[in-house]
């Protein structure tokens, strides 16, 4: 069963947006296993963000970042990696189709709401980053054989 790590960024939890996110990812039929409330350390967002270490705009995320707290979360499921990032939409909330999270919930690039692991390699740094030492919890829903 796959996993994946998904984080609602400080723009999403100021919005009040979890509960709606959360939401979405449940009815799709996914399953959550891990997540905490946290205030990000500069350091962990310059680690998780560290691709993009170059970039002209990663002062401006590690600050966005690290601006207010984040939900951070493991989802499991069929596929789950590439069907949240699906569920997401462009990183361009402009060009994200209607009926993706960022083309439902958001305007600016630099505020998208969200994040997803885009692969399974980033899914296991990003998982055993953001919850080392934490094991995803291990169970059934008595629904999960209909999904
Ligand atoms: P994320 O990592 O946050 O899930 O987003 P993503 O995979 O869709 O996009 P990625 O290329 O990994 O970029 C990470 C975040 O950096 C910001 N960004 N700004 N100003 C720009 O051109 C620019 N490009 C990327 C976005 O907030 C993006 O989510
Ligand atoms: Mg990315």
């Amino acid at each position: 069963m796959e996993q994946t790590f998904v984080m609602i960024k400080p723009d999403g939890v100021q919005r009040g947006l979890i509960g709606d996110i959360v939401y979405r990812l449940e009815r799709r039929g996914l399953r959550l296993v891990a997540a905490k409330l946290m205030q990000v350390s500069r350091q962990l967002a310059e680690k998780h963000y560290e691709e993009h270490r170059d970039k002209p705009f990663f002062g401006e995320l590690v600050s966005f970042i690290t601006s207010g707290p984040v939900f951070a979360m493991v989802w499991e499921g069929q596929g789950a990696i590439a069907v949240v990032r699906q569920m997401m939409g462009k990183t361009n909330p402009q060009e994200a189709a209607p009926g993706t999270i960022r083309g439902d919930l958001a305007l600016s690039i630099g505020m998208n709401v969200v994040h997803g692991s885009d692969s399974p390699e980033s899914a296991a740094r990003e998982i055993a980053l953001w919850f080392g030492g934490e094991t995803p919890l291990k169970y059934e829903r008595s629904m999960d054989r209909w999904i």
